[in-house]
């Protein structure tokens, strides 16, 4: 009897202190504001670090997992940023008052693959590592799992397409072998990626990091028009999908469009 009290007890206990939590949630941030946090905070995390690029030049068996990120000190110091490593582009993210925020998205080849890109309307064969700035792994695929780039994160599908897949060769028992594929780190800030919503053990607006193995690709025709989606998802880059008979359905899920 006495357990079952507090048992009571407990779920009326917890179930208040969730309605308490949800009473104090901060409004929605302000997209444009806190994209500057995001880039300064990037920026920091950039100039600060570096990577092990000298062993990637060495030794062209190294994954995903050999690439280590550290602190520009101690033994570092002389090596290059990876502000210094890293290319920037800018995607453009338009908010529901018709008003546009650019975000710069950073990208960093660790090894150019002998393949061919991707489209950011594809389907990639990927492995991944996902951290925040501070270092906590939130997701990695160290086997590599098919990833369609239209379902994923903002950030995640327009980062992908500056990498090169790999070849691979099939085993007589069906196994198959990759080598050469490109492997890279994309930076992004929380307005393209989860923004407001955390997400498991990913705080909201958190500044992301991916490191990527892209091993190889499919073009896909999500709609089956005959068109691949790549011509018919986002063609000029603004953000928003086509939707060319205005049905609310995007052309490249569109068979009629
Ligand atoms: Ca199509
Ligand atoms: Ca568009
Ligand atoms: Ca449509």
């Amino acid at each position: 009897m006495k357990s079952y009290i507090s048992f009571i007890l407990l779920v009326v206990v917890s179930f208040s202190s969730c309605k308490k939590e949800e009473d104090t949630t901060e409004p929605l941030r302000d997209v444009g504001e806190q994209y500057v946090a995001d880039d300064l905070a990037i920026n920091t995390y950039l100039n600060s670090h570096t990577y092990n690029y000298a062993d990637f030049e060495s030794d062209s068996t190294l994954s995903l997992e050999d690439i280590k990120i550290d602190t520009l000190a101690g033994d570092n110091v002389g090596m290059k940023s990876l502000k210094e490593l890293s290319t920037s582009k800018t995607i453009k993210v338009p908010l529901n008052d018709g008003t546009v925020v650019d975000h710069k998205l950073y990208y960093l080849e660790v090894r150019e693959g002998l393949g061919e890109q991707p489209s950011k309307a594809d389907s990639t064969y990927v492995t991944y590592k996902g951290e925040l700035l501070n270092g906590r792994v939130f997701d990695q695929r160290i086997a590599p799992i098919w990833m369609d780039l239209t379902g994923v994160i903002r950030g995640f599908r327009e980062g992908m397409p500056y990498f090169k897949t790999g070849t691979y060769t099939v085993n007589e028992d069906n196994t198959v072998d990759f080598s050469g594929f490109g492997m890279g780190i994309i930076f992004l800030p929380s307005g393209i990626g989860y923004f407001s919503q955390a997400n498991g053990s990913i705080p909201a607006y958190s500044p992301l990091i991916f490191k990527i193995g892209l091993y190889t690709y499919k073009i896909t025709d999500h709609d089956g028009d005959g068109i691949p989606s790549s011509l018919e998802y986002d063609p000029d880059e603004d953000g928003v999908l086509n939707d060319t008979d205005g049905d609310g359905t995007p052309d490249y899920a569109d068979k009629d469009s």
